[in-house]
Protein backbone atom coordinates (compact mmCIF):
# COMPACT_ATOMS: atom_id res chain seq x y z
CA UNK A 1 0.00 0.00 0.00
CA UNK A 2 1.68 3.46 -0.79
CA UNK A 3 2.58 5.60 2.14
CA UNK A 4 2.55 8.95 0.30
CA UNK A 5 0.51 10.14 -3.04
CA UNK A 6 3.77 11.78 -3.89
CA UNK A 7 6.69 10.96 -1.70
CA UNK A 8 9.43 13.46 -3.35
CA UNK A 9 7.28 16.38 -2.81
CA UNK A 10 5.39 15.06 0.22
CA UNK A 11 9.36 14.24 2.15
CA UNK A 12 11.39 16.40 0.24
CA UNK A 13 14.18 17.74 2.67
CA UNK A 14 13.76 21.19 4.44
CA UNK A 15 16.57 22.69 1.63
CA UNK A 16 14.43 21.46 -1.29
CA UNK A 17 11.35 22.82 -0.39
CA UNK A 18 12.25 26.58 0.09
CA UNK A 19 13.58 26.50 -2.97
CA UNK A 20 10.65 25.27 -4.64
CA UNK A 21 9.11 28.05 -2.57
CA UNK A 22 11.46 30.44 -3.37
CA UNK A 23 11.13 29.86 -7.36
CA UNK A 24 7.22 29.79 -7.45
CA UNK A 25 6.67 32.79 -4.86
CA UNK A 26 9.13 35.15 -7.33
CA UNK A 27 6.84 34.01 -10.53
CA UNK A 28 3.83 34.42 -8.58
CA UNK A 29 4.05 37.71 -7.46
CA UNK A 30 5.07 38.59 -10.79
CA UNK A 31 1.99 36.73 -12.58
CA UNK A 32 -0.17 38.81 -9.60
CA UNK A 33 1.23 41.86 -10.30
CA UNK A 34 0.89 41.58 -14.58
CA UNK A 35 -2.78 40.01 -14.23
CA UNK A 36 -4.49 41.73 -11.31
CA UNK A 37 -4.63 45.41 -11.10
CA UNK A 38 -6.51 45.12 -7.94
CA UNK A 39 -3.67 43.71 -5.95
CA UNK A 40 -0.72 45.19 -8.28
CA UNK A 41 -2.48 49.39 -6.91
CA UNK A 42 -2.03 47.66 -3.47
CA UNK A 43 1.66 46.69 -4.07
CA UNK A 44 2.12 50.10 -5.34
CA UNK A 45 0.49 51.69 -2.37
CA UNK A 46 2.88 49.69 -0.53
CA UNK A 47 5.53 50.89 -2.77
CA UNK A 48 6.27 47.14 -3.16
CA UNK A 49 7.20 45.69 -6.62
CA UNK A 50 8.23 41.93 -8.16
CA UNK A 51 11.51 42.78 -8.50
CA UNK A 52 11.71 43.54 -4.53
CA UNK A 53 10.54 39.39 -3.70
CA UNK A 54 13.22 36.81 -4.17
CA UNK A 55 11.74 34.33 -2.51
CA UNK A 56 9.41 33.42 0.78
CA UNK A 57 11.49 35.45 3.25
CA UNK A 58 10.34 38.87 1.70
CA UNK A 59 6.87 37.73 1.65
CA UNK A 60 6.09 39.94 4.78
CA UNK A 61 6.77 42.71 2.45
CA UNK A 62 3.95 42.45 0.38
CA UNK A 63 0.31 43.82 1.37
CA UNK A 64 -2.37 41.17 2.98
CA UNK A 65 -5.32 40.30 1.17
CA UNK A 66 -8.54 40.18 3.45
CA UNK A 67 -12.41 39.07 2.58
CA UNK A 68 -13.31 42.64 2.26
CA UNK A 69 -11.08 42.86 -0.72
CA UNK A 70 -12.63 39.75 -1.86
CA UNK A 71 -16.39 41.71 -1.62
CA UNK A 72 -14.60 44.93 -2.97
CA UNK A 73 -13.40 42.51 -6.20
CA UNK A 74 -16.17 40.46 -6.61
CA UNK A 75 -16.66 38.92 -8.92
CA UNK A 76 -14.15 38.95 -11.50
CA UNK A 77 -11.32 41.66 -9.27
CA UNK A 78 -9.18 39.00 -8.10
CA UNK A 79 -8.79 36.46 -11.36
CA UNK A 80 -5.61 35.97 -12.54
CA UNK A 81 -6.47 34.16 -15.79
CA UNK A 82 -8.23 34.75 -18.75
CA UNK A 83 -11.90 33.91 -18.63
CA UNK A 84 -11.25 31.07 -21.37
CA UNK A 85 -8.74 29.54 -19.26
CA UNK A 86 -11.20 28.73 -16.23
CA UNK A 87 -13.02 25.28 -15.98
CA UNK A 88 -14.70 25.95 -12.75
CA UNK A 89 -15.94 28.37 -10.17
CA UNK A 90 -16.88 27.70 -6.30
CA UNK A 91 -18.24 29.47 -3.72
CA UNK A 92 -19.02 30.78 -0.32
CA UNK A 93 -20.65 33.28 1.45
CA UNK A 94 -19.06 36.51 2.44
CA UNK A 95 -19.73 38.88 5.02
CA UNK A 96 -22.51 41.41 3.76
CA UNK A 97 -24.27 38.71 1.42
CA UNK A 98 -21.53 38.94 -1.10
CA UNK A 99 -20.63 35.88 -2.40
CA UNK A 100 -16.78 34.81 -1.98
CA UNK A 101 -16.20 33.06 -6.11
CA UNK A 102 -13.20 31.41 -6.61
CA UNK A 103 -12.14 30.79 -10.43
CA UNK A 104 -9.58 27.39 -11.09
CA UNK A 105 -7.62 26.69 -13.96
CA UNK A 106 -7.47 23.19 -15.61
CA UNK A 107 -4.12 23.05 -14.05
CA UNK A 108 -5.48 24.73 -10.51
CA UNK A 109 -7.97 22.49 -10.20
CA UNK A 110 -5.42 19.23 -11.07
CA UNK A 111 -2.99 20.75 -7.64
CA UNK A 112 -5.98 20.80 -5.60
CA UNK A 113 -7.22 17.38 -6.66
CA UNK A 114 -3.64 16.39 -5.79
CA UNK A 115 -3.74 17.95 -2.43
CA UNK A 116 -6.73 16.06 -1.47
CA UNK A 117 -4.73 12.39 -3.03
CA UNK A 118 -2.26 13.06 -0.66
CA UNK A 119 -4.66 13.36 2.12
CA UNK A 120 -6.49 10.41 1.45
CA UNK A 121 -3.20 8.53 1.06
CA UNK A 122 -2.17 9.61 4.55
CA UNK A 123 -5.45 8.42 6.09
CA UNK A 124 -4.40 4.35 4.27
CA UNK A 125 -6.42 5.25 0.91
CA UNK A 126 -5.36 3.48 -2.06
CA UNK A 127 -6.90 1.84 -5.30
CA UNK A 128 -7.78 -0.70 -3.43
CA UNK A 129 -10.69 1.55 -1.96
CA UNK A 130 -13.90 2.60 -1.52
CA UNK A 131 -14.33 6.14 -0.77
CA UNK A 132 -17.94 7.66 0.16
CA UNK A 133 -17.78 11.33 -0.23
CA UNK A 134 -20.72 12.59 1.50
CA UNK A 135 -19.34 16.71 1.70
CA UNK A 136 -21.74 18.49 -0.21
CA UNK A 137 -21.31 18.80 -4.32
CA UNK A 138 -22.13 21.88 -5.90
CA UNK A 139 -21.07 25.00 -4.96
CA UNK A 140 -19.26 23.94 -1.61
CA UNK A 141 -15.51 22.63 -2.31
CA UNK A 142 -15.93 19.62 0.05
CA UNK A 143 -17.57 16.92 -2.67
CA UNK A 144 -15.64 17.96 -5.79
CA UNK A 145 -12.14 18.05 -3.93
CA UNK A 146 -12.52 14.64 -2.16
CA UNK A 147 -13.99 13.39 -5.15
CA UNK A 148 -11.37 14.73 -7.09
CA UNK A 149 -8.67 13.36 -5.02
CA UNK A 150 -10.45 9.89 -4.51
CA UNK A 151 -10.40 9.68 -8.20
CA UNK A 152 -6.64 10.67 -8.35
CA UNK A 153 -6.08 7.43 -5.71
CA UNK A 154 -7.81 5.12 -7.68
CA UNK A 155 -10.49 4.73 -5.57
CA UNK A 156 -13.91 3.20 -6.20
CA UNK A 157 -15.87 6.86 -5.87
CA UNK A 158 -19.28 7.27 -4.44
CA UNK A 159 -20.23 10.79 -5.04
CA UNK A 160 -23.18 10.84 -2.44
CA UNK A 161 -23.16 14.40 -1.42
CA UNK A 162 -24.66 15.19 1.71
CA UNK A 163 -27.86 14.23 3.37
CA UNK A 164 -30.44 11.46 3.06
CA UNK A 165 -28.77 9.45 5.89
CA UNK A 166 -31.03 5.97 4.87
CA UNK A 167 -29.62 6.04 1.75
CA UNK A 168 -25.78 7.14 2.94
CA UNK A 169 -25.55 3.64 5.12
CA UNK A 170 -27.29 1.85 2.37
CA UNK A 171 -24.74 2.48 0.17
CA UNK A 172 -21.89 2.11 3.09
CA UNK A 173 -23.34 -1.58 4.14
CA UNK A 174 -24.14 -2.14 0.58
CA UNK A 175 -21.01 -1.38 -1.12
CA UNK A 176 -18.92 -1.49 1.38
CA UNK A 177 -17.31 1.51 1.60
CA UNK A 178 -13.88 1.91 3.07
CA UNK A 179 -13.63 5.52 3.59
CA UNK A 180 -15.83 7.92 4.21
CA UNK A 181 -15.29 11.82 3.70
CA UNK A 182 -17.92 14.01 5.61
CA UNK A 183 -18.14 16.91 8.39
CA UNK A 184 -17.55 15.61 11.56
CA UNK A 185 -20.84 16.31 12.72
CA UNK A 186 -22.29 14.72 9.62
CA UNK A 187 -19.65 11.50 10.98
CA UNK A 188 -20.93 11.57 14.13
CA UNK A 189 -24.81 11.08 13.40
CA UNK A 190 -23.90 8.82 10.84
CA UNK A 191 -22.39 6.72 13.59
CA UNK A 192 -25.82 7.45 16.07
CA UNK A 193 -27.95 6.59 13.09
CA UNK A 194 -25.77 2.72 12.34
CA UNK A 195 -26.49 2.52 16.24
CA UNK A 196 -30.21 3.45 16.41
CA UNK A 197 -30.38 0.39 13.80
CA UNK A 198 -28.84 -2.22 14.92
CA UNK A 199 -25.51 -2.01 13.56
CA UNK A 200 -22.38 -2.58 15.12
CA UNK A 201 -19.18 -0.85 14.17
CA UNK A 202 -17.56 -3.96 13.21
CA UNK A 203 -20.52 -4.44 11.02
CA UNK A 204 -19.43 -2.19 8.37
CA UNK A 205 -16.06 -2.01 6.43
CA UNK A 206 -14.93 1.51 6.96
CA UNK A 207 -11.43 1.64 8.07
CA UNK A 208 -10.97 5.35 7.81
CA UNK A 209 -12.90 9.18 7.79
CA UNK A 210 -11.82 12.24 6.65
CA UNK A 211 -13.68 14.94 8.46
CA UNK A 212 -13.19 18.73 8.24
CA UNK A 213 -14.87 22.14 7.11
CA UNK A 214 -15.58 22.90 10.88
CA UNK A 215 -14.06 22.87 14.12
CA UNK A 216 -13.99 19.29 16.27
CA UNK A 217 -12.35 18.16 18.98
CA UNK A 218 -10.31 15.37 20.38
CA UNK A 219 -13.34 14.13 22.00
CA UNK A 220 -15.23 14.48 19.13
CA UNK A 221 -12.43 12.55 17.36
CA UNK A 222 -12.60 9.52 19.96
CA UNK A 223 -16.16 9.21 19.69
CA UNK A 224 -16.55 9.37 15.91
CA UNK A 225 -13.92 6.70 16.13
CA UNK A 226 -15.63 4.37 18.56
CA UNK A 227 -19.19 4.46 17.23
CA UNK A 228 -17.63 4.24 12.96
CA UNK A 229 -14.99 2.03 14.25
CA UNK A 230 -12.54 3.76 11.92
CA UNK A 231 -9.45 6.14 12.41
CA UNK A 232 -10.65 9.62 11.97
CA UNK A 233 -8.27 12.31 9.99
CA UNK A 234 -8.76 16.13 10.07
CA UNK A 235 -8.30 18.16 6.67
CA UNK A 236 -8.78 21.84 6.42
CA UNK A 237 -8.75 24.47 3.36
CA UNK A 238 -11.32 27.75 2.87
CA UNK A 239 -12.85 28.11 -1.07
CA UNK A 240 -10.77 31.29 -1.24
CA UNK A 241 -7.76 28.92 -0.98
CA UNK A 242 -9.14 26.13 -3.45
CA UNK A 243 -10.74 24.14 -1.23
CA UNK A 244 -10.07 21.05 1.28
CA UNK A 245 -6.80 19.83 1.41
CA UNK A 246 -4.68 23.40 2.23
CA UNK A 247 -3.46 21.03 4.94
CA UNK A 248 -4.12 17.11 6.19
CA UNK A 249 -3.72 14.57 9.14
CA UNK A 250 -1.52 11.85 8.71
CA UNK A 251 -1.14 8.54 10.73
CA UNK A 252 0.33 10.54 13.39
CA UNK A 253 -3.48 12.46 13.93
CA UNK A 254 -1.04 15.06 15.97
CA UNK A 255 -1.95 18.28 13.83
CA UNK A 256 -2.31 18.85 10.00
CA UNK A 257 0.53 18.90 7.47
CA UNK A 258 0.42 22.07 5.16
CA UNK A 259 1.37 21.56 1.43
CA UNK A 260 3.78 23.99 1.56
CA UNK A 261 4.79 23.10 -2.07
CA UNK A 262 1.67 25.01 -2.97
CA UNK A 263 0.65 27.14 0.45
CA UNK A 264 3.07 29.05 2.13
CA UNK A 265 2.09 29.89 5.73
CA UNK A 266 2.06 32.76 8.06
CA UNK A 267 1.25 33.20 11.78
CA UNK A 268 0.18 36.95 12.31
CA UNK A 269 -0.73 38.81 15.29
CA UNK A 270 -4.10 39.88 13.98
CA UNK A 271 -3.67 43.40 15.70
CA UNK A 272 -0.64 44.62 14.41
CA UNK A 273 -0.53 42.59 11.12
CA UNK A 274 3.21 41.57 12.77
CA UNK A 275 4.40 38.55 11.70
CA UNK A 276 4.80 35.79 14.98
CA UNK A 277 7.22 33.56 15.25
CA UNK A 278 6.57 29.82 14.61
CA UNK A 279 4.88 28.20 17.76
CA UNK A 280 3.15 31.30 18.39
CA UNK A 281 -0.57 31.78 18.21
CA UNK A 282 -2.34 33.80 15.92
CA UNK A 283 -4.04 34.40 12.81
CA UNK A 284 -3.45 32.20 10.14
CA UNK A 285 -2.34 33.57 6.60
CA UNK A 286 -1.68 31.96 3.38
CA UNK A 287 0.01 33.05 -0.09
CA UNK A 288 -1.11 30.51 -2.72
CA UNK A 289 2.23 29.47 -4.27
CA UNK A 290 0.87 28.34 -8.04
CA UNK A 291 -2.50 28.92 -7.81
CA UNK A 292 -3.20 31.17 -10.99
CA UNK A 293 -6.84 31.42 -11.31
CA UNK A 294 -7.67 32.82 -8.42
CA UNK A 295 -4.09 33.58 -6.52
CA UNK A 296 -4.45 34.56 -3.34
CA UNK A 297 -1.10 36.47 -1.82
CA UNK A 298 -0.81 36.64 2.10
CA UNK A 299 -5.08 36.44 2.77
CA UNK A 300 -5.68 36.59 6.12
CA UNK A 301 -7.69 33.24 6.68
CA UNK A 302 -9.33 34.82 10.10
CA UNK A 303 -8.45 31.65 11.84
CA UNK A 304 -6.47 31.54 14.87
CA UNK A 305 -3.72 28.81 14.70
CA UNK A 306 -0.46 27.76 15.69
CA UNK A 307 2.26 25.96 13.06
CA UNK A 308 4.90 23.87 14.33
CA UNK A 309 7.74 21.72 12.59
CA UNK A 310 8.72 18.47 13.88
CA UNK A 311 10.42 15.61 12.70
CA UNK A 312 6.45 13.68 12.19
CA UNK A 313 6.90 9.90 12.42
CA UNK A 314 4.97 9.65 9.01
CA UNK A 315 8.10 11.03 7.56
CA UNK A 316 6.27 13.99 6.20
CA UNK A 317 8.42 17.37 5.87
CA UNK A 318 5.79 19.71 5.56
CA UNK A 319 4.71 21.84 8.49
CA UNK A 320 2.22 21.08 10.68
CA UNK A 321 -0.76 23.41 12.09
CA UNK A 322 -3.00 22.81 14.94
CA UNK A 323 -6.85 22.84 14.75
CA UNK A 324 -8.04 25.93 14.29
CA UNK A 325 -8.72 27.53 17.91
CA UNK A 326 -11.17 29.81 16.71
CA UNK A 327 -11.50 32.90 14.92
CA UNK A 328 -10.33 36.98 15.02
CA UNK A 329 -13.83 37.64 13.25
CA UNK A 330 -17.75 36.94 14.15
CA UNK A 331 -18.35 33.72 11.69
CA UNK A 332 -19.63 31.00 12.90
CA UNK A 333 -19.95 27.28 11.28
CA UNK A 334 -23.31 25.69 11.15
CA UNK A 335 -23.53 22.10 10.15
CA UNK A 336 -20.07 23.31 8.08
CA UNK A 337 -22.15 26.32 6.53
CA UNK A 338 -20.19 29.85 6.69
CA UNK A 339 -22.55 32.26 8.74
CA UNK A 340 -21.99 35.62 9.22
CA UNK A 341 -24.44 37.57 12.07
CA UNK A 342 -24.39 40.74 9.27
CA UNK A 343 -25.78 38.16 6.80
CA UNK A 344 -28.37 37.91 9.01
CA UNK A 345 -29.51 41.65 10.25
CA UNK A 346 -29.38 42.22 6.50
CA UNK A 347 -32.12 40.04 6.05
CA UNK A 348 -34.11 40.95 8.92
CA UNK A 349 -34.08 44.72 7.85
CA UNK A 350 -34.86 44.58 4.44
CA UNK A 351 -37.77 41.84 5.21
CA UNK A 352 -38.97 44.88 7.44
CA UNK A 353 -37.67 43.87 10.85
CA UNK A 354 -35.86 45.39 13.54
CA UNK A 355 -32.58 44.31 14.29
CA UNK A 356 -32.95 43.67 17.63
CA UNK A 357 -32.92 39.99 16.88
CA UNK A 358 -30.56 37.13 18.60
CA UNK A 359 -28.87 34.06 17.10
CA UNK A 360 -28.73 30.81 19.14
CA UNK A 361 -26.51 28.15 18.32
CA UNK A 362 -25.92 24.47 19.90
CA UNK A 363 -25.41 20.74 19.24
CA UNK A 364 -27.74 18.69 19.97
CA UNK A 365 -26.88 14.64 19.34
CA UNK A 366 -23.87 16.04 17.50
CA UNK A 367 -25.67 18.13 14.97
CA UNK A 368 -25.75 21.85 15.31
CA UNK A 369 -29.10 23.55 15.93
CA UNK A 370 -29.61 27.02 14.49
CA UNK A 371 -32.31 29.37 16.08
CA UNK A 372 -32.78 33.20 15.26
CA UNK A 373 -34.84 35.06 17.83
CA UNK A 374 -36.46 38.02 16.31
CA UNK A 375 -38.18 40.98 18.11
CA UNK A 376 -41.41 42.35 16.97
CA UNK A 377 -42.14 45.72 17.09
CA UNK A 378 -45.53 47.26 18.79
CA UNK A 379 -46.97 47.93 15.31
CA UNK A 380 -46.05 44.04 13.56
CA UNK A 381 -46.95 42.36 17.15
CA UNK A 382 -50.25 40.78 16.30
CA UNK A 383 -52.34 37.93 18.75
CA UNK A 384 -52.90 35.15 15.52
CA UNK A 385 -50.53 32.49 15.98
CA UNK A 386 -51.51 31.44 12.27
CA UNK A 387 -50.40 34.91 10.87
CA UNK A 388 -46.98 34.88 13.37
CA UNK A 389 -46.60 31.58 11.80
CA UNK A 390 -46.91 32.21 8.33
CA UNK A 391 -44.43 35.17 8.72
CA UNK A 392 -41.81 32.94 10.87
CA UNK A 393 -41.96 30.64 7.53
CA UNK A 394 -41.46 33.60 5.71
CA UNK A 395 -38.62 34.92 7.38
CA UNK A 396 -36.55 30.85 7.21
CA UNK A 397 -37.15 31.22 3.62
CA UNK A 398 -35.37 34.56 3.06
CA UNK A 399 -32.56 33.50 5.38
CA UNK A 400 -32.21 29.87 4.24
CA UNK A 401 -32.04 31.96 0.23
CA UNK A 402 -29.16 34.12 1.85
CA UNK A 403 -27.35 31.96 4.12
CA UNK A 404 -27.83 28.75 2.35
CA UNK A 405 -29.02 27.18 5.73
CA UNK A 406 -32.13 27.51 7.36
CA UNK A 407 -32.61 28.55 10.97
CA UNK A 408 -35.95 27.81 13.15
CA UNK A 409 -37.00 32.11 13.22
CA UNK A 410 -38.65 32.94 16.61
CA UNK A 411 -41.13 36.26 16.23
CA UNK A 412 -40.59 37.24 19.99
CA UNK A 413 -42.72 40.07 21.33
CA UNK A 414 -41.50 43.68 21.89
CA UNK A 415 -39.08 44.50 24.51
CA UNK A 416 -38.08 40.56 25.65
CA UNK A 417 -34.57 40.16 24.08
CA UNK A 418 -32.59 41.54 26.42
CA UNK A 419 -30.96 45.02 25.80
CA UNK A 420 -26.74 45.39 26.31
CA UNK A 421 -25.68 48.43 27.65
CA UNK A 422 -22.04 48.02 25.73
CA UNK A 423 -21.98 45.63 22.31
CA UNK A 424 -25.53 44.17 21.94
CA UNK A 425 -25.25 40.10 22.56
CA UNK A 426 -26.08 38.65 18.99
CA UNK A 427 -24.76 35.15 19.11
CA UNK A 428 -25.46 32.80 21.68
CA UNK A 429 -22.56 29.81 20.83
CA UNK A 430 -23.84 26.84 23.17
CA UNK A 431 -21.71 24.20 21.72
CA UNK A 432 -18.40 22.89 23.31
CA UNK A 433 -16.22 23.09 20.41
CA UNK A 434 -12.67 24.07 22.19
CA UNK A 435 -11.46 21.87 25.15
O1 LIG B 1 -14.86 24.35 4.60
C1 LIG B 1 -13.41 23.68 2.79
C2 LIG B 1 -13.37 22.28 3.32
C3 LIG B 1 -14.23 21.33 2.82
C4 LIG B 1 -12.44 21.93 4.29
C5 LIG B 1 -14.18 20.04 3.28
C6 LIG B 1 -12.37 20.64 4.75
C7 LIG B 1 -13.24 19.68 4.25
P1 LIG B 1 -15.18 27.11 3.48
O2 LIG B 1 -16.61 26.74 3.42
O3 LIG B 1 -14.71 28.25 2.66
O4 LIG B 1 -14.28 25.91 3.04
O5 LIG B 1 -14.83 27.36 5.02
C8 LIG B 1 -13.53 27.65 5.41
O6 LIG B 1 -13.95 26.61 7.54
O7 LIG B 1 -11.57 29.24 7.33
C9 LIG B 1 -12.18 27.43 8.86
O8 LIG B 1 -12.71 28.46 9.69
C10 LIG B 1 -13.21 26.33 8.72
N1 LIG B 1 -12.57 25.02 8.59
C11 LIG B 1 -12.28 24.34 7.48
N2 LIG B 1 -11.70 23.15 7.78
C12 LIG B 1 -11.62 23.11 9.14
C13 LIG B 1 -11.10 22.15 10.08
C14 LIG B 1 -14.26 24.64 3.57
N3 LIG B 1 -10.58 21.01 9.71
C15 LIG B 1 -13.45 27.79 6.91
N4 LIG B 1 -11.18 22.48 11.39
C16 LIG B 1 -12.04 27.91 7.42
C17 LIG B 1 -11.70 23.65 11.81
C18 LIG B 1 -12.15 24.30 9.65
N5 LIG B 1 -12.20 24.56 10.97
Amino acid sequence: MPKYFQPEIETASREQLLEIQNRKIVEQVRHVYDHVPYYRALMQQKGVTPEDIHGVEDIHLLPFLTKADLRDSYPYGLLGADLKDCVRIHSTSGTTGKRVVAFYTKEDVDLWEDCCARAIVAAGGSDEDVCQVCYGYGLFTGGFGLHGGAHKVGCLTLPMSSGNTARQIQFMMDLHSTILCCTPSYAAYIGESLAEQGIRPEDNCLKAGIFGAEPWTEEMRRSIEQSLGIHAYDIYGLTELGGPGVAFECEAQSGMHINEDHFYAEIIDPDTGEVLPEGEKGELVFTSLDKRAFPLLRYRTRDICMLKREQCPCGRTHIKMCKPMGRSDDMLIIRGVNVFPSQIEAVLLSEGYSPNYQIVVDRVNNTDTFDVNVELTAGQFSDKVSETQAREKALEAALRTMLGIGPKVHLVTPQTIARSEGKAVRVIDRRKLHD
